[in-house]
């Protein structure tokens, strides 16, 4: 398992062993095996019903590829994604693709200022959104972009059109009669540009190719045996609740899901009742989860035992998962634990996103590095790779899934990726005897809420531009049901006596929901930085008491 590198790394190579995966493009390889099943649901919206089959998805997304031509945009050109999950959200992301363009896609919960930071560093050219979030896209494209940039919007039933929008219906209706893309596009064209603060400072685009996303997928894939084709009498069924913007939700639930001949079932916000109700209507095989759902699962008395019947995978990710939340869950529910499995997966947005898995029943692990991923531990203070099991390093992963880069930001991408390709994740982890890993720490700022990326940077920049305020700093903090809030340390400028509301009303309507200041305010005299002025945030965590 371990290799010694040419400058003596100690390289934790995967059980799964190395992958080969296809020279296909991403949106390609989501159709590929699709003609065997043409007339199957691959899509269908959890609240109106619109439905595709594989057929008309497939040829839908080569239409809205032609169209985008047509309407002016060149190859390469990035188009950005503003919608909650909807059929058409799917669509438009694969014929974007299709149409050889880059999609970055933009969380829908945004405000039009976090929207619009998004469409200027991404350099957007046109923005594609759906009627229930319109009005703010609308507002950030307004504010940002020229007249001419294409706004087109996907009617989702909620909301209207705004004047002026080209409807998402037109690019399927008017791409039919327009010759295909001979679009030239490689493997090692960047294909998605999703935004992620890395280990530190603000959200920056992370460069991920079409060669990274297909390859992740074929990771996994000979890694667990967790996909199954549709057969004449089967044919798994995936509510799609996690968000599509997100890479998790995108590349580790519905593009692979999808590649494999899955139904999936999108949701475009959760909500408990509309959550159980389709898990009531229809006969679901796999859950894709973060904690806060499983503890959802295991506490809401709206899910039945009976919603389990035909599920064989319920899988979280994206913050840590507590062991006895499983254990809890399969107290309550007549379940057997090798039918329908619980898995944890670690991942991250600069990896395509997925890294490990874990197979057996450690339900605190991450398990085991999936097939061509490649580990390193190394020892935050010396810099050398830790000798043993039990020993803690940050985290350190190579693979054909690993990012290009930050978009525009080359102190960034070096910071993150070493000259040999390796990916510094600012995670702190150990593995056991049997080579299972544990996530025990984060080194990078980064908070995650309910799995949401809550980079601390952009609310201190926030802080700092209210006038009472001196300097800042933000830390997560635990929180039963979200994971982790911010919370911030305050100086005040002299002679200035702010209210804690005062400055909690100033971030509100500057910042989505969940990144507000859950956790609260702390006046301080100082903010404890180190001699080059970073923030010393494990002091401020240390000085926290809940
Ligand atoms: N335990 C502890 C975990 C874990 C974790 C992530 O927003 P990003 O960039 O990306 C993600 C991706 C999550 C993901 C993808 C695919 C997959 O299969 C899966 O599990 C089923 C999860 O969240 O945030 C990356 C950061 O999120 C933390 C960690 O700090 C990481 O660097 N994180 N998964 N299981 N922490």
């Amino acid at each position: 398992r371990i290799v010694t590198g040419p400058n003596n790394e100690r390289i934790i190579m995967s059980p799964s062993g190395d992958i080969t995966y296809p020279e296909t493009l991403i949106h390609e390889f989501v159709w590929n095996n699709s003609e065997r099943y043409p007339n199957h649901i691959a899509l269908e919206c959890g609240i109106n019903g619109q439905k595709y089959t594989f057929a008309q998805a497939k040829d839908a997304t080569s239409y809205i590829g032609r169209s985008l031509r047509n309407i002016g945009l060149k190859k390469g050109d990035v188009v950005a994604l503003v919608a909650p999950n909807f059929p058409d959200t799917i669509l438009s992301f694969l014929g974007i693709l299709s149409g050889g363009f880059t999609v970055t896609t933009v969380n829908p919960m945004y405000t039009a200022e976090e929207m619009m930071t998004q469409l200027l560093k991404a350099n957007a050219k046109a923005v594609i959104t759906s009627t229930s979030v319109a009005s703010t896209a609308l507002a950030a494209k307004r504010a940002c972009l020229s007249h001419e940039t294409p706004f087109i919007v996907i009617d989702d039933k909620t909301g209207s059109m705004p004047e002026g929008s080209i409807p998402f219906s037109d690019l399927i209706t008017r791409g039919k009669s327009l010759p295909p893309v001979n679009s030239d596009t490689t493997c090692d064209d960047v294909a998605i540009l999703p935004f992620s603060s890395g280990t530190t400072g603000l959200p920056k685009g992370v460069m991920l190719r079409h060669r990274n996303l297909v390859s992740n997928i074929m990771m996994v894939q000979s890694s667990v045996d967790i996909f199954q084709f549709p057969t004449s009498t089967f044919q798994e069924v995936v509510p799609a609740i996690l968000p599509f913007f997100h890479i998790y939700g995108m590349n580790a639930v519905i593009l692979p899901r999808l590649a494999f001949g899955a139904k999936i079932i999108t949701i475009p916000k959760f909500v408990p009742e509309i959550f159980t109700d389709i898990l009531q209507k229809n006969k679901v095989t796999a859950l894709f989860c973060v904690p806060p759902i499983v503890l959802f699962l295991t506490a809401s008395s709206l899910v039945k035992n009976h919603h389990f019947d035909h599920v064989h995978l319920i899988m979280s990710g994206a913050a840590p998962l507590a062991k006895t939340d499983v254990d809890r869950f399969y107290e309550k529910y007549n379940v057997d634990s090798k039918i329908c499995q619980f898995r944890q997966g670690y991942g991250l947005t600069e990896s395509s996103p997925v890294n490990f898995i874990e197979l057996g029943e450690k339900y605190s692990s991450i398990g085991k590095n999936i097939a061509s991923c490649q580990v390193r531990l190394v020892d935050v203070t010396t810099q050398k790779d830790v000798s043993t099991s039990g020993q803690t390093g940050e985290l350190w992963i190579k693979g054909p899934h690993v990012m290009k880069g930050y978009l525009n930001d080359e102190d960034a991408t070096k910071n993150t990726l070493t000259e040999d390709g390796w990916l510094k994740t600012g995670d702190i982890a150990y593995y056991d005897e049997d080579f299972d890993f544990y996530i025990t720490d984060r080194l990078k700022e980064l908070i995650k809420v309910k799995g949401f990326q809550v980079p601390p940077a952009e609310l201190e920049a926030l802080l700092r531009m209210h006038p009472d305020v001196e300097e800042a700093a933000v830390i997560g903090i635990p929180h039963e049901r979200y994971g982790e809030v911010p919370k911030a340390f305050v100086v005040v400028k002299k002679s200035k006596n702010p209210m804690e509301n005062d400055i909690k009303n100033f971030i509100k309507g500057k910042v989505s929901d969940y990144k507000q200041l859950r956790g609260g305010i702390t006046f301080v005299d100082n903010i404890p930085k180190n001699p080059s002025g970073k923030i010393l945030r494990s002091k401020l965590k240390q000085s926290y008491k809940p």
